[in-house]
């Protein structure tokens, strides 16, 4: 990890800290999967290094989709333009601004859901901020990781970067109209994510020219309908599993097994 943030480094967060950050974002994490699978809806962590092409697969898959219903939210540092782009593509979105920090975690993917109500949706986007390494140990309570690469970074990063590929559920090969003037090996490229991925899947994709979109378009449908099949309550209401159920803006002046973190509340 790197030293943006303090992950993983035991000079600026030692290791028992850094264990105790992880285990509170997955109790975090799990709490938004209990979020997402009310809703019924599909969250996607969508994860790549900065300029990847994200932002424009997600422009390119609004512009493809016929009667999906899509939301984003978008991981920035410093700016809301991916939210912006993805709102004038058509998918309602906001902004995450993360400051410094260089990952999404599940408190700010929280925080977030009280701004964009996710209840109807089939697939809620999370577009992570551009960082090959950070994003991948986060877990902020998805379905489905999907690491962008582009034909532009080389065929090799699944080997040097390992932990983001062995989490990934599926890489987009983006850009892939440049591939005429690279010298981009799409063999070994497919060697790397055989080596990298538990499960290998590639879908080969530009957002300039539309290819592709619509096998990302089915992957999308296919795993958005295994949810259906799973048998999630889909009335947008959280169920605690404790004789009550939250409407979306939920309130929490109750007791639970593991109290909600104070800030929760003010953000509705
Ligand atoms: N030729 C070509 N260029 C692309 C394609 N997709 C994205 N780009 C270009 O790549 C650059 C980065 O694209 P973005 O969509 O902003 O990438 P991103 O991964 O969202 O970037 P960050 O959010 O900043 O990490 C832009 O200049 C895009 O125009 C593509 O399919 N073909
Ligand atoms: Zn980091
Ligand atoms: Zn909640
Ligand atoms: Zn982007």
């Amino acid at each position: 990890m790197c030293t943006d943030c303090g992950c993983g480094d035991p000079d600026v967060v030692p290791l028992e800290v850094q264990g105790r950050i992880l285990s509170d974002n997955d109790e975090r994490a799990q709490h938004n999967r209990e979020h997402f699978a009310a809703a019924g809806v599909l969250a996607v962590n969508l994860m790549g290094s900065p300029g990847a092409g994200k932002t424009a697969i997600l422009e390119a898959t609004a512009r493809h989709q016929r009667g999906l219903r899509l939301a984003a939210l978008a991981g920035d540092l410093a700016t809301e333009r991916d939210a912006a782009r993805l709102e004038a593509a058509g998918i309602p979105a906001r902004a995450i601004t993360t400051g410094s920090a260089c990952h999404l975690d599940a408190k700010m993917v929280h925080h977030a859901l009280h701004a964009l109500p996710i209840a109807g949706l089939d697939v809620l986007f999370i577009e992570n901020v551009g960082n090959l390494v950070c994003p991948a140990v986060y877990d902020l309570g998805q379905a489905a990781n999907v690491v962008a690469l582009s034909v532009t970074e080389g065929e090799d990063k699944p080997l040097k970067y390992p932990t983001m590929f062995l989490k990934a559920d599926l890489v987009l090969l983006t850009k892939t109209d440049l591939l005429p003037h690279l010298d981009f090996d799409l063999a070994a490229v497919e060697d790397a994510l055989a080596r990298a991925m538990p499960e290998p899947r590639m879908i080969a994709v530009s957002a300039r020219t539309g290819a592709g979109v619509d096998a990302w378009l089915a992957w999308l449908a296919e795993r958005r309908a295994r949810l259906t099949s799973a048998a999630a309550p889909s009335d947008g209401r959280l169920h605690h599993g404790h004789g009550h159920v939250h409407g979306p803006g939920h309130d929490h002046g109750h007791a639970h097994a593991r109290p909600h973190d104070p800030d929760h509340d003010r953000h509705r």
